[in-house]
């Protein structure tokens, strides 16, 4: 709440102009201290009126009211701020009550490609803008990744699910424009083992530390000692943990030898203490018979044997004394032989474990390794080392929350007032300086082909269909898109690099909840590393008996060429085994998801693979100028603008595989358009 709550909220610094409004606004950033708080004071009112209230359009007139002395006294700079704010898609953005006309006279046609998220977020943009935007969707429905199954009273998303973080993510603006039930996510996941059985809590609590210390090494490899190639080969995530986990192994057997030393060189003194021990015997024996004898053979004292007398006593006293020092010598020996054997034992006792990890322990880390493999939808070996975690900084804060009636209710609620045309699949994109040529087949009536002609095109087909329409394996795949001319190299070689993912999910429908109704979620470890994505977490979210079981890591690509009976089978026993068999009923419903094989998907999300940057997601963004026309008559203005744009979530570096992330590229798409088609009013 306030208005520093307002600006946190719509991403930008309290007290600073971004590089982007420096470069908007060039007579502030070089107006001194006093008109920068004069900017700063406007645009963080302005963001106030908005998220305080995001149901209603904030016009110009009412921000420039609602005011404070002394800052309207410039309605110029504030008609400026305010359209600034509102071409890039801080204020007046998603469903809201319009109190201005949309301009009736349109200016310049849009093709948008794609209905997903971002497809939707830059249409609807556009449009209140000014322009004649038509939505080209394959599907018969829109949302893209965003799918929820609904059946009598159960609701499942089959892709996206949470809203990750509440604070500065625009789900949370359109969460109050729309009917959103967010629900917050109970973090705790109680872990069942391989045998079904629950790991210990302290166990689970020590594997996961050793997995955040494994993370921090391979961190410290990676930005400390700068250990991101292997020869010329960059070096992947899962290699350097693998290696790490190795090193760890190294590590306790040399400790073990250690060991072992410790305890021959404590065995070694011992015998050798023996041995003194013995002598020492043997010397109290030979001095015992010595005495005995000297005493056998003792000569009475007389006058005449003075002197032999007194050295013959002088001789048995002298050996007396001998004898008693060798035996108070063996005591004291004999307790310092006590004391070395408790050594030992000790040495023996305190031993390193044996294994760095036991085999039963390695499971519950593959448990965590999956965990992360089904958050960048990858195996940690396609993963770069250096760059995989390079958006984290931007990560919202505040809980995670899903989507209880189903997160479709968001794409469904941005078509208003958009032309969308579903079942048109676009073939190809033909892109000049003059404009674009758009040509879609209609899937519902007979395949016709429909070509559409606009002044330029936004293209939202996710990674995966880009990597298909770039290496043009054509024959194969029912959906290729051909771009005419071919997008350019740089462009090529991006859409080549960056990593495209994928990650299933199996939705159960019961007549009945039989796990824990208080935890959301619950894991499952499963019994090899190799398996170790399949079915090995459990969410509960619904407030119907639905359960989601998650498929990631290799196990995602392996579970789409098998068919959904073994698939539910799978889960099944993965169910009996915690519950017991009785307790778990048949499913009414079930659906099992193979984004991997969706022919306008390919792929679930983007992730930054080894070899590849966050710059790439920059590349994917950029949008694309037609080569240089031969035609004299053409003024080298229109040669230079842009005709095809790209948004959609790989092509956001600080917000890449999310709904927030693809839905802030459409807005960000949509004033980088008007800018260049509708300049400034
Ligand atoms: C065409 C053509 C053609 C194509 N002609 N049209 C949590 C948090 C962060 C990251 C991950 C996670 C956990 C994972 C998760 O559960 N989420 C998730 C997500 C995706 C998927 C597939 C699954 C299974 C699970 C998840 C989440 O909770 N929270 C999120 O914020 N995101 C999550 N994602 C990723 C988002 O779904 C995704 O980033 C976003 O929806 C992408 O939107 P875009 O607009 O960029 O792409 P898309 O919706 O695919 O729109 C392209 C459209 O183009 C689509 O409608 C196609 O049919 C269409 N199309 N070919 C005409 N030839």
């Amino acid at each position: 709440s306030g208005q520093e709550g307002a600006v946190f909220q719509s991403r930008l610094p309290f007290s600073k102009m971004t590089p982007n409004e420096e470069a908007c606004f060039p007579d502030i950033s070089c107006s001194g201290i006093l008109g920068h708080r004069v900017f700063l004071n406007i645009r963080n009112s302005l963001l106030h009126m908005w998220v305080d209230n995001p149901k209603t359009q904030l016009t110009f007139d009412s921000a420039l009211k609602r005011l404070p002395p002394p800052f309207d006294s410039d309605p110029n700079l504030v008609r400026r701020v305010h359209s600034f704010l509102e071409r890039h898609g801080f204020i007046n953005f998603g469903i809201f009550k319009r109190l201005s006309p949309i301009p009736s006279k349109k200016l310049g046609k849009v093709i948008v490609i794609g209905a997903g998220i971002s497809g939707l977020a830059v249409g609807q943009q556009l449009q209140q803008f000014g322009m004649d935007v038509i939505v080209l969707e394959a599907r018969d429905r829109v949302g893209g990744r965003i799918a929820t199954f609904r059946k009598n009273s159960y609701i499942a998303d089959l892709g996206a699910m949470v809203v990750t973080g509440v604070y500065g993510n625009p789900m949370t603006i359109l969460s109050k424009q729309i009917g959103m039930d967010l629900v917050p996510i109970q973090q705790t996941c109680p872990l069942y083992g391989p045998d079904g059985k629950p790991v210990p809590k302290e166990k689970d609590d020590v594997i996961e530390r050793e997995f955040n210390r494994l993370l921090e090494s391979a961190s410290y490899l990676s930005h400390r000692l700068d250990f991101n190639y292997a020869g010329n080969n960059p070096v992947s995530l899962g290699d350097a943990l693998e290696w790490i986990i190795n090193m760890q192994d190294k590590a306790v057997q040399e400790k073990r030898a250690a060991h072992m030393h410790e305890i021959i060189a404590a065995q070694t003194k011992i015998i050798e203490h023996r041995k003194r021990l013995k002598a020492t015997l043997q010397k109290i024996a030979t001095l015992k018979a010595e005495l005995q004898s000297l005493v056998r053979q003792r000569q009475p004292r007389s006058a005449h044997n003075e002197n032999s007398y007194a050295s013959q006593e002088y001789t048995i006293r002298t050996t007396q004394i001998k004898l008693e020092d060798m035996i108070n010598a063996e005591a004291e020996q004999r307790i310092e032989g006590h004391k070395m054997d408790l050594k030992l034992q000790e040495i023996e006792q305190n031993g390193p474990s044996q294994v760095y990890l036991s085999s039963r322990d390695r499971l519950i880390l593959d448990w965590h390794f999956a965990n992360l493999e089904f958050a960048n939808a990858t195996r940690l070996d396609n993963l770069s080392l250096k760059h995989w975690d390079q958006d984290d900084d931007f990560e919202f804060i505040g809980h995670h929350t899903t989507v209880r009636n189903g997160y479709s209710c968001v794409p469904v609620a941005l078509t208003e007032n958009i032309d969308i045309r579903l079942n048109s699949a676009v073939k190809e994109i033909k892109y000049t300086n003059k404009g674009v040529e758009i040509v879609a087949e209609n899937l519902k009536t007979s395949n016709s082909l429909m070509t559409y002609k606009a002044d330029l095109a936004v293209c939202t087909l996710t990674l995966g269909v880009l990597k298909v329409a770039v290496t043009q394996e054509e024959s194969q795949h029912a959906n290729t898109v051909k771009f005419d001319p071919p997008l350019p190299d740089w462009k090529q070689q991006a859409i080549r690099r960056l990593g495209f993912g994928n990650l299933n999910k199996v939705v159960l429908c019961f007549d009945r909840i039989f796990w824990d109704p208080n935890a959301n979620l619950f894991g499952h470890v499963g019994s090899t590393t190799a398996s170790r994505g399949e079915m090995f977490l459990f969410w509960s979210i619904s407030s119907s008996p639905v359960l989601l079981a998650l498929v990631a890591g290799m196990a995602a690509n392996i579970v789409e060429s098998v068919t959904d009976d073994i698939i539910i089978g799978r889960c099944m026993s993965v169910l009996k085994n915690i519950f017991g068999n009785t307790s778990v009923p048949q499913p009414k419903e079930t659906v099992v998801t193979r984004w991997r094989s969706d022919q306008w998907a390919r792929g679930s999300y983007s992730y930054v693979s080894v070899g590849s940057s966050g710059s790439d997601y920059d590349l994917l963004a950029a949008p694309v100028i037609p080569p240089t026309s031969c035609d004299p008559h053409f003024s080298k203005d229109a040669e230079e603008l842009p005709r095809l744009f790209f948004a959609g979530e790989h092509t956001i570096r600080n917000y890449p595989a999310t709904v927030h992330g693809a839905y802030l590229s459409g807005l960000r798409e949509a004033g980088r358009i008007a800018d260049y088609y509708l300049g400034y009013p």
